[in-house]
């Protein structure tokens, strides 16, 4: 039996609506934990909003609100999104719960116990847009002459008694870690950045805050809230029931686990250097894979409120389908990099990969087997080149695209998915079914049944980026639920579903050819 899964996203500040980074992180998570439970894997996959911190009450302060209405209010559209988007979640942590902030307590008890922890001082800078401590020598300067973080926020002069955690200790240990476990950074361009970056020194981090109180209490020190960063990291343990279940403990997360992160690039440092330091600390078990994603750009533009062109999911999702958005932006984006989208890209893609190369091909296929056969399956009678084309089929399906996805890869899985299915649309031109009706019915039939097979591994194996479309394409062919994994893919079924007499009726187009918006065009 391979080992348990245990994926997540990074948990989204609530303190603003959902935008398509937010969306695009889940939806490259989903359709990987989607395609790991196809291959038979048991997964647990969380994602859910991260609700402490100075900014989450400033904001709510500005609205006038307390700060538990505002996330309730705001954690909502989050959990609204990743529904609409048919995001497969186990859980949906929201990091005000109460399971939440004993599993924050519980690591700090262990961090303290081990040495760790000592009060201070702190003077320094503080970004409270990114929730983080900056050097001096991180700065740079902004137009007006006031100082900027590297993610460009402004950042304050911070003087305040702090809990601190001994982050020095674990510069060596740390580097033995990138280096034992190589692929923890991934991709390698992020990995030598935080390899430069903990080659260089790390200072003791402040832990605690003491001038507003809207977070995780420290135990015993009834003025101090945990540093946001502290507590949002731990929402990973809490979700694999840290402390109190140590079943589900040493069946999500355990030493020599496959537990994976999925976030963007500005938080690999969090989650490569603060994070194992802290985990070290309190002696639990490491992550195996850290993934930091690139970031999308509206037409090659970094998206922001005062650029006016946040890109609501939502509003994408309507527009478009949740289906080819998924598509879209899995297709496009190579895993890691920066991408772009627009609508024309978006029209453009559905139109032609999913709309011609593969909704065509089932759409042609099911209307001549719904037409001329009456919707009864075609008798198979193997020649050599429908054993090939089943052959290029089977490989691509069955290994190609599943190890694409294990290698967090979706755009491989997608492309070697789309060359399966021009290989289909090649073979169903050279084959000719419809000249074969009146010459060689035989024929004909044998070459629609290699095409119904084909068309059902083709949707399978894409099912974990358009999972409705190829349920509702499956569903309509007769595919019984228990083949639609990556280990089950085989003739077998239609073997079955053939003798069972099962008639196919003709179907509606799977993907209707999208315009492009008005608006849009108007640009
Ligand atoms: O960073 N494109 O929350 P967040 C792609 N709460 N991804 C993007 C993006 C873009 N344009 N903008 C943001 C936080 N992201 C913390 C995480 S985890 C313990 C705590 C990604 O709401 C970003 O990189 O600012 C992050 O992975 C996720 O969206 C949530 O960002």
């Amino acid at each position: 039996m391979p080992k348990p899964l245990t994926i997540t996203t990074a948990i989204s500040y609530p303190n603003g609506r959902p935008h398509i980074g937010h969306a695009y992180e889940a939806i490259a998570t989903d359709a990987i934990a989607r395609a790991a439970r196809m291959s038979g894997r048991d997964v647990f996959f969380q994602t859910g909003t991260d609700e402490h911190g100075l900014k989450v009450a400033q904001t709510a302060r500005t609205k006038g609100i307390t700060p538990n209405a505002f996330v309730d209010e705001m954690s909502s559209y989050f959990k609204e999104m990743d529904d609409i988007l048919n995001i497969s979640y186990d859980r949906f942590i929201r990091t005000s719960e109460p399971a939440h902030h004993a599993a924050s307590q519980a690591i700090w008890e262990a961090m303290a116990a081990n040495g760790d922890l000592y009060l201070d001082r702190y003077e320094g800078w503080y970004s409270v847009r990114d929730e983080a401590y900056y050097d001096e020598s991180e700065l740079s300067e902004g137009a007006d002459g006031a100082k900027l973080s590297p993610q460009g926020t402004p950042v304050e002069w911070t003087i305040e008694e702090s809990w601190f955690f001994r982050l020095s200790a674990y510069q060596q240990k740390l580097l033995d870690l990138y280096e034992k476990q190589p692929d923890f950074i991934q991709p390698e361009s992020r990995r030598n950045e935080i390899l430069r970056f903990v080659e260089g020194g790390l200072r003791d981090l402040s832990v605690s805050r003491t001038s507003f109180d809207w977070g995780v209490k420290v135990p015993g020190s009834p003025d101090h809230v945990m540093y946001v960063w502290v507590d949002a990291l731990t929402n990973y343990l809490t979700g694999c029931g840290y402390p109190s279940d140590p079943e589900r403990l040493e069946r999500y997360w355990s030493e020599g686990g496959d537990i994976v992160h999925i976030i963007g690039k500005d938080i690999v440092r969090f989650h490569t250097v603060y994070w194992p330091a802290f985990l070290m600390s309190a002696k639990l078990p490491l992550p195996r894979t850290v993934f930091g994603h690139g970031f999308l750009l509206n037409r090659g533009e970094k998206m922001s409120k005062s650029l006016g062109n946040v890109a609501d999911p939502k509003d994408l999702a309507e527009t478009f389908g949740v289906d080819p958005l998924r598509y879209f932006l899995l297709a496009e984006v190579s895993f890691g990099n920066d991408g772009s989208y627009s609508a024309e890209a978006i029209v453009h893609k559905t139109n032609t990969e999913l709309g011609n190369a593969f909704g065509n091909l089932a759409q042609r296929t099911l209307s001549f087997i719904a037409k001329n056969l009456e919707g009864r399956l075609p008798v198979p009678a193997p020649f050599p080149e429908d054993e090939a084309l089943l052959a290029t089929v089977h490989e691509a399906t069955t290994c190609a695209v599943p190890q694409a996805f294990a290698s967090l890869a979706p755009q491989d899985a997608i492309q070697a998915w789309l060359r399966a299915a021009y290989a289909c649309n090649a073979y169903i031109d050279a084959q000719a079914p419809w000249a074969l009706r009146k010459t060689d019915p035989a024929r004909m039939e044998a070459v629609l049944a290699t095409l119904y097979v084909a068309i059902a591994d083709l949707a399978i194996a894409i099912s974990p980026v358009i999972p409705a479309s190829a349920g509702s394409l499956l569903d309509h062919m007769g595919i019984p639920a228990e083949v639609r994994s990556y280990g089950a893919l085989g003739t077998d079924w239609y073997t079955d579903l053939h003798s069972r007499g099962f008639v196919v009726e003709a179907p509606k187009p799977l993907f209707p050819r999208l315009e492009m918006p008005v608006e849009a065009q108007a640009e």
